[in-house]
């Protein structure tokens, strides 16, 4: 048992090694690095999409998808105006900071000015593995029920933001607004949230603003 702790540690100090090494190499260039993670469907890649449909006029963004087999969300990406690079994880439920070193290989850093990573779907593995990005946002949907803060605690207590998706459906789906944002209080008190609707559009303003300022903040 006491081996095991020993390598799992081990893994886990390779692995911040080298998200220094990112945030090293983001910082150089000066390239906010946002760590989008949710549960599979959650929304990442329609906000992805979104956040492009706002900000591609202004700044220039690539997409890093991490998919456990295919394409489809880096396709969506490129669609949407971004350079997009995909990592298929082989069935690796998270990225971790040596994928994200490799796909920063691939991209001119220097000509950038935002690198969204959309991490697996998954609210366990990805908690655990820092990739080097400057800020981690968690997307919850408001069909995956709003007991998940209470049943998945790392993943909300390890965020800088939180955003609600789907509110469209709050008239349609038992979702208990009050007790969800009381999970979330206890475990990341707080926390910037920004509830919102990737299908109407209803909220993404504030998001935007949020994503302008940490930019603004990254070159003071
Ligand atoms: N009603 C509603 N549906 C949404 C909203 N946002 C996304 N969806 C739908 O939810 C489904 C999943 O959206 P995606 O953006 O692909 O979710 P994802 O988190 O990227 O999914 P994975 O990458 O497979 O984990 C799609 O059918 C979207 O059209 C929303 O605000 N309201
Ligand atoms: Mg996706």
């Amino acid at each position: 048992m006491k081996e095991r702790v020993q390598v799992v540690e081990n893994i886990l100090s390779a692995n911040d090694r080298l998200a220094g090494e990112n945030r090293a190499r983001l910082n150089q260039n000066r390239v906010l690095g946002l760590n989008l993670m949710a549960s599979p469907g959650a929304g990442k890649t329609s906000l992805i999409e979104r956040t492009l449909a706002g900000l591609v006029d202004e700044l220039r963004v690539a997409v890093v998808d991490g998919d456990v087999a295919t394409s489809i969300d880096a396709d969506r990406a490129a669609a949407a105006g971004a350079t997009a690079v995909q990592i298929n994880t082989g069935g690796e439920c998270h990225l971790d900071a040596v994928m994200l070193h490799g796909a920063l290989e691939g991209l001119a850093l220097d000509e950038l000015e935002l690198l969204i990573v959309e991490n697996v779907g998954n609210l366990i593995c990805p908690a655990s593995f820092a990739l080097g990005t400057h800020v981690s946002v968690l997307i919850a949907s408001v069909p995956e029920g709003d007991d998940k803060p209470y049943k998945y605690p790392a993943m909300y207590r390890g965020v800088d933001a939180l955003v609600i998706n789907k509110i469209d459906l709050l008239p349609y789906v038992e979702f208990n607004l009050d007790y969800f944002k009381a999970g979330v209080e206890m475990l990341n008190p707080g926390i910037v949230t920004f509830p919102l609707s990737c299908r109407t559009g209803v909220g993404l303003g504030p998001w935007l603003d949020w994503v302008r300022a940490g930019l603004k903040d990254l070159r003071r």
